[in-house]
């Protein structure tokens, strides 16, 4: 199998032929179809996110099961499926709480070598995945069956950017119509934060990024005020947008610590800010303590959207076919696995929504 390769910190990923581990009695092989380029992908090889090398990337992904352990009862050879950036046990203390997102059988998962360089290097896949890859190898809880004709460069994103920005919006924060909303960051997940809360039927959608392109898709996917955070302090320009009185949620969706401390900021007197990004595992928020009790604001953590994905993942997919949640345009290029660096370059410039990954 073909895969591309998390080798050194702020280096190029290696794409290589690489050997599949055999697959044990609960795993699945899985002919990846499209993947997605998350920027938590490049997270990981800056150093942000810790994920140990040598590790196959990506974790936003859809496929075609090719074949299963003896074990495996959730899915079958041919169908199709979206992996879960976090498995979804369905049986461990979170899972029986409709918290799968929290689900306490991660380690395992994603600690598991899945295949191996030409010099046995054994590899891991990034969150029990490695979406960057021809074939995957991964345990059923990790994979989603899904009967639809949604084409694979959409369904891709519903693995991770779309799951976790409409999940934010309508999971998190349960967005209700007429409310009012900000988004730090309009990038794939910013940008599935705006659809989520235009579904949820909010009044106001501000989004706020530099990238004039990100401002302008926001605006055909459903904000309706845009911020440029260089023409002046992002906080003030919300404010003055809102009579002063600032907005229900306002949802970080970068990770800085300044970011999330505009977000909280921003939130009205009992709103909430919603922390989507996540900072430097080395880094902290400060929130100042007054507005936090005297004028009861909130900050509320996002995990993968608090999806729960075997409920959310076919919820999503009906979205898409009923031309509610607009997936089409979020996907600015389609390349094959063999450009991922491009693609990241690209992510990094600003100049993508989402590249996705595809196969021939
Ligand atoms: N103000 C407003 N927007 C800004 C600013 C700023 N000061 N700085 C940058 N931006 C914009 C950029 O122009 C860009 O449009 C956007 O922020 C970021 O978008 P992308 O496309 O680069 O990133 P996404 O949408 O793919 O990812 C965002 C995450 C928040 C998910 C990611 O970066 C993250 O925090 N990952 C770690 C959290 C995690 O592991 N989540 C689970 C897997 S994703
Ligand atoms: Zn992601
Ligand atoms: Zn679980």
């Amino acid at each position: 199998m073909r895969a591309a390769i998390f080798l050194e910190q702020n280096r190029p990923l290696s794409v290589e032929d690489v050997q599949a581990i055999d697959p044990g009695p609960r795993d699945v092989v899985v002919r990846v179809t499209a993947s997605g380029v998350c920027h938590s992908d490049v997270h990981v090889v800056s150093g942000a996110l810790p994920v140990p090398p040598p590790a196959i990337l990506g974790h936003e992904g859809c496929g075609i099961v090719e074949a299963v352990g003896r074990e495996v009862t959730r899915v079958s050879v041919g169908d199709r499926v979206i992996g879960s950036f976090i498995p979804a046990c369905g049986s461990c203390w979170f899972c029986l709480r409709d918290q799968s997102h929290l689900c306490a059988n991660t380690y395992g998962v994603m600690g598991a070598p899945r295949a191996s360089r030409k010099d046995r290097t054994p590899l891991v896949a990034m969150a029990g995945l490695g979406t960057f890859a021809d074939r995957m190898t991964c345990d059923e809880m990790s994979l989603v069956k899904i009967e639809t004709d949604v084409p694979d460069e959409q369904l891709a994103l519903i693995g991770c950017g779309v799951t976790t920005g409409v999940g934010a919006a309508l999971n998190t924060a349960n967005v209700r119509a007429g409310d009012t909303v900000a988004v730090i960051g309009c990038g794939g997940v910013g940008q599935s934060v705006i659809q989520g809360a235009r579904i949820a039927g909010a009044a106001r959608i501000i989004a706020i990024d530099p990238v004039e392109m990100k401002r302008t898709a926001a605006i055909s996917l459903g904000a309706t005020d845009v911020i440029d955070p260089g023409q002046g302090n992002a906080v003030e320009q919300v404010q003055a947008l809102t009579a002063g009185i600032g907005v229900d949620y306002a949802f970080e969706v970068i990770g800085t610590p300044a970011t999330v401390e505009q977000a909280f900021a921003m939130a009205r007197n009992g709103g909430a800010a919603v922390a989507v990004g996540v900072s430097r595992f080395d880094q902290s928020i400060t929130i100042p303590s007054f507005p936090l009790v005297l004028s009861e604001k909130r900050l509320l953590g996002c995990m993968y959207g608090s999806a729960q994905v075997r409920r959310d993942f076919p919820r999503l997919v009906s979205l898409v076919e009923q031309k509610k949640l607009d997936l089409e345009h979020m996907v600015t290029r389609t390349m094959p696995l063999d450009d991922i660096n491009e693609a990241f370059r690209a992510m990094k410039a600003g100049e993508v929504i989402r590249s996705v990954l595809v196969q021939q």
